[in-house]
């Protein structure tokens, strides 16, 4: 964690970088919608780039419609602010080939695999979600909590949190929320946006997935997969597979719930829930991966039945 007032060390450049990792979810979008809102009415002006497009879902959020692709980038920016990001390679592309003049990285972020790369890191892995960091860092810099950065912010901590349900979940984060609230957080439209905003392809990936539902470890172990087949045929986009690992992850006696997804031939994502003893960072971390205790991910590079043979074995052993 960073003392110094992080709108003295910004106050220099002219123009900042807010980053956040592939695939952006409610936190990594809420978080850096919020701090650049926040950042704005100190004076520093900053472009928030994501590799690809945020889900529709997202599309509410104010300010969302401004995020850039890494293309737009301008190359003479000097800082960047990494949010949600345990490591630089989690943006999904070369930030040196896009902005060869970077020379201050600042670090928020709350995965335990967190590598502490920036020249100034605000890691807290308490943080049940940056956008509880985001907030707190905001306050401390006297920025007024509006409407648009309550709404970014509730959304960061709502979806991390699994609508406060996972073990991440603190006091902390639900007095956080409530406050987040009275500053006007706009929480019937994340409702209606995220929740209840299903197209018909998810439900058509969520048949699929739960058609290939399996079990190992004496049903400890609760798994899905999507091959690249499938995944073809359903014309699926990324966003359509958030949420699935909460179907194996729900079942009673299951300790870890594994979701394998073939995105090209040889390469398969894996992500990885637990629910009270394994620890999936560890888990993840065999295979080159990482995240947080509960929740953790790594990509193999083999065919799908050889990710599902080696990671299963792994994670029998520490069932
Ligand atoms: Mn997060």
């Amino acid at each position: 964690m960073f003392d110094e007032n992080i709108a003295t060390i910004l106050a220099p450049y002219k123009k900042i970088l807010i980053l956040t990792h592939e695939m952006p979810d409610g936190d990594c979008i809420g978080s850096a919608l919020g701090l650049a809102q926040g950042l704005k009415q100190k004076g520093i002006y900053t472009d928030v780039v994501m590799k690809t497009p945020i889900p529709e879902k997202y599309s509410f959020l104010p300010g969302s419609e401004e995020i850039l692709l890494p293309d737009s980038l301008n190359k003479q920016v000097e800082a960047v602010i990494f949010v949600d990001c345990s490591d630089m390679e989690r943006i999904g592309f070369n930030l040196k080939e896009f902005c060869p003049k970077i020379n201050m990285i600042i670090n928020i972020d709350h995965h335990v695999s967190n590598t502490h790369f920036g020249h100034f890191n605000l890691v807290d892995t308490q943080a049940a979600a940056t956008g509880e960091i985001i907030y707190k860092l905001l306050l401390k810099m006297e920025a007024e909590i509006t409407p648009d950065i309550a709404t970014a912010l509730y959304t960061a901590l709502v979806t991390d949190s699994g609508s406060f349900q996972y073990d991440n979940t603190t006091s902390t984060t639900l007095k956080l929320a409530a406050d987040l609230l009275d500053y006007g957080a706009n929480r019937k439209t994340i409702k209606k946006y995220i929740w209840e905003n299903s197209s018909l392809t998810d439900i058509n990936v969520l048949k699929a997935a739960l058609n290939s539902l399996s079990f190992s470890a004496e049903n400890k172990i609760a798994y899905i997969y999507l091959s690249l087949n499938t995944i073809n045929s359903l014309q699926v986009s990324d966003e359509n597979f958030e949420g699935l690992i909460n179907y194996p992850r729900s079942i009673a006696g299951v300790e870890v719930a594994i979701f394998f997804k073939e995105i090209e031939p040889q390469v398969v994502k894996v992500s990885f829930r637990s629910k009270e003893y394994v620890d999936v960072n560890q888990l993840a971390a065999v295979f080159g991966g990482g995240g947080h205790v509960r929740a953790a991910g790594c990509t193999l590079s083999c065919s799908l039945d050889d990710a599902i043979k080696q990671v299963l074995n792994v994670t029998q052993q520490r069932i």
